[in-house]
Formats: structure tokens, sequence, C-alpha cells
């Protein structure tokens, strides 16, 4: 059984000794003839010293279980936290517990009363005895509360023993909480915000209760992605937002970052959760980022209207262009016809895009109508400036083209370039 020795007695281990650890068990007396089995203060047992250890852990196991018996165990009366509830009644079920198991039996009294709640119409109020029998740890009392949608505080009532027998009282009474789940309904708004070019500007949403509430309501607002993205388009929230009793609105802010590039209108939600003292009613908000960022061809003074900036891309020449280039510099095969760069404002890649998702719509002198895909679209070092380059089309008729760009869902204005006979 291993019993260790120490400081002239043997230390019993917690179960041994009900629960405390180290406690000196055996001690041997001064005749050396008898050891006396220490149990607490008023029980021992003086055994022969010449017994074997065997036979003294059986006694400690005996000697346990009597003094289990002999102990008056603790009694409490535990919290209960209940909601409301709408109609009828709910059960808010108060526990009376033992510390420990008790021999004898252990009865007491109980009796609800009043805290902020009122018997007869909050709950319904109870009293009686209770009885646990050997063995017994834990007995119910079941309090009836009384449910209704009146928006009312948080309600209390308590439950008390009294009358305790073979028992002493640890914690003589228990609050039940009445959680009132009556409040005001919540709503959050939609709102659409212009973007801006720069900086930050705040899209104010706006909470909404249905009516003023008698105790403070809290939220979460949490900000989700949709086709706008956090970081880029705006900063994340996720707050707690509190309304004091009486507060019909509160204002949440996210902050829209600016910017010159053109997008389509984008969105993204503030979304509500974690009611206390509330219901959600509507609990998404929409904000829509409204794009203000025109695509514009670059235009400069030229022979033409409305001339787009615009070269050779490789020969560095102004317009007019020839679709093929000149014989004798370079054999080109088909396809391989002049490329072109013009430059655009407000245009820069979103991530994931490539040169090809911007297109180049050309109508050419005969009316021909062209979607080249761009070959490159690339800022231009230290301007807001983009440069979109594309291939002149095998069949472009001579003359005066009119040039415009399709990017992001939209189209730019329209500009020239000329082409060569
Ligand atoms: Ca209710
Ligand atoms: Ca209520
Ligand atoms: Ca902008
Ligand atoms: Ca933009």
């Amino acid at each position: 059984m291993g019993l260790p020795e120490t400081d002239g007695g043997i230390v019993c281990d917690a179960l041994r000794c009900g629960g405390t650890q180290g406690r000196k068990a055996f001690e041997l007396n001064n005749d050396r003839n008898l050891i006396t089995l220490m149990k607490n203060s008023n029980c021992s047992v003086r055994l022969p010293l010449r017994i074997s250890l065997l036979l003294i852990s059986a006694f400690v196991l005996l000697a346990t279980s009597v003094d289990v018996a002999a102990q008056s165990p603790t009694i409490s009366v535990r919290d209960v936290v209940v909601a409301e509830g709408n109609s009828g009644t709910t059960q808010a079920t108060f526990v009376v517990a033992l510390s420990a198991a008790s021999s004898q039996t252990v009865s007491c009294s109980f009796a609800t009363s009043n805290g902020t709640a009122t018997a007869g119409s909050d709950y319904t109020g109870n009293s009686g005895s209770l009885s646990f029998a050997a063995g017994e740890v834990e007995k119910p009392v079941v309090v009836l509360v009384t449910g209704d949608t009146v928006d009312e505080a948080q309600e209390t009532l308590f439950l008390d023993i009294s009358n305790v027998q073979n028992a002493t009282i640890d914690k003589g009474r228990g609050t039940g909480f009445i959680i009132d789940d009556d409040g005001p309904t919540i709503s959050i708004n939609d709102i659409s915000i212009t973007e801006g070019n720069s900086g930050t500007k705040n899209a104010t949403f706006t909470l909404t209760l249905s009516g003023p509430s008698v105790e403070a309501i809290a939220i979460r607002a949490i900000t989700a992605a949709g086709t706008a993205t956090a970081a880029s388009d705006y900063n994340s929230i996720n707050l707690v937002v509190i309304f004091q009793p009486g507060t019909v609105t509160r204002t949440v802010d996210v902050a829209i970052l600016g910017d010159i590039n053109l997008e389509q209108n984008e969105t993204f939600t503030v979304n509500l959760s974690e009611p206390f003292g509330t219901t959600i009613a509507d609990g998404e908000g929409v904000g829509t980022i409204l794009d203000d960022d025109t695509l514009l061809v670059v235009e400069e003074s030229g022979p033409a209207p409305q001339q787009a900036a615009a070269i050779d891309s490789l020969l560095f020449t102004r317009d007019p262009f020839p679709v093929k280039r000149i014989a004798g510099w370079f054999n080109f095969p088909a396809g391989q016809d002049t490329l072109v760069l013009i430059f655009a404002q407000n245009l820069r890649l979103n991530q994931g895009e490539t040169a090809a998702n911007v297109v180049v719509n050309l109508v050419d002198a005969n009316n021909q109508n062209f979607d080249v895909p761009a070959t490159d679209v690339s800022a231009v070092p230290n301007t807001d400036l983009t440069q979109i380059r594309f291939r002149l089309p095998d069949t472009l008729a001579p003359g005066t083209c009119k040039v415009l760009i399709k990017a992001h869902g939209q189209s730019s204005n329209q500009g020239t370039i000329r082409i060569a006979p």
C-alpha cells in the first residue's frame, strides 16, 4: 500500500485521509508498543505496534469511511441564471449541495424571497423542506419564472435555507437572475459613399433601436468583405456598441480608402452579432463605395481633333502610324504590325488582372470596329499615367481612327490617332 513514513509518523495520501494531503496518519507512541491512528482531533484509534503495514493500510481505509461519516458536511445554495421567456413559465433550478456525502440524513427548510423580482408577477414563490438521504449530495429546488413580453431590467430573487440539520451552512442564499429577453429590436442601415481620391473618409452606419430600452444594450459590429477588400478599399472594424438606457441610435464609422483607380462600385457589410438586451431585426448594413474615378485617354494638341497622346512603342515616332512596319528595317510576319503606346489616367491593374483585361477599341476611317487586347499595361514611373501598348490590326484602314479604352467594366473618353496610308 506504500504509506510513506516521515517525522516519526506515517503520512497518508489525500484519498485515504478524506482530502487532507500530507496529514500525519499514524504516530508511534512513547511506550513504543502502540501506535495511534490519527484521523482527526476527536477520532483516534490505538493499535498494537506489531501489526503489519498491510493491516495498517486496511485500517486507514476503514477509518476513512468512519471519518467521512463522522464529519459534518457543509451545505450551499448555488446561483442560477435563467432567460425569462415570453409566455407560460420557465424553470429556474437552484441546486442545494452538500460538500460531501454524509451517512446521516441532512435536512433543511428553504424559501424564496424577492430581490428586484416580485413573487406572484415575476415568479411563483416556493418554500418547503429538503432531506438528503445518506450518500446524496445535491437536491434541486425549482422556481417557476413567469414569461412576459415587457421590456424590463434584469431581475433577481433569492432562495434561502434554514433549519439545517447535520450540516453547517457554507452559503445559505442562492441568487436567481432573471434575464429579460424583451428589449427593443435593432437594425443597421445601408449606406453609399463616394470613394475619394486620397486618404480616408468615414462611412457612417446608424444602428437604431425600435424603442428606448430600460437597460443598457450592447451589440458587436464587424465588417465583412464583399466585392470591396479590407485594407485596400476600407479598414476593418470589430467593436462593441453600447446603448445607454433611453438611447435609440448609435453610429459606427468605417474608414474608406481613397484612390484614383477606376473601379466598379464595390460593397462590404457591417454585420451585427452578440446582442445583449436586444434582438436583431436587420443585422446587415451594406456599404457601397461609389467609385469616383474616370478612365481618361490622355489627349494632346495635334493635327487631328482630340488627338490621343500616342507613340510607336518601338520606333518612338509620332502618328501617323503605318500598320505595317517599314520594309527594309524589319521583316515582320503577319500579325506583327506596329505596336502603339497610348496613355491613360486613373487606371491600375487590379490584383489578378493581366494586360489583356484592358481592351483598346478602335473605329477606323471605314467604320470598322476592333477590340484589341492590350499587350502591356504599366504605370509610368513618377506620374499618375499608365501606358497601354497594343498592336494595330492588319486590316485597319488609313485615316483618322477613334480610340478608347475599356477596363473594369467602363469605357474611357474617345481620342484619335492617325493611320498612315
Ligand atoms: Ca420575455
Ligand atoms: Ca420581460
Ligand atoms: Ca477615387
Ligand atoms: Ca477608385
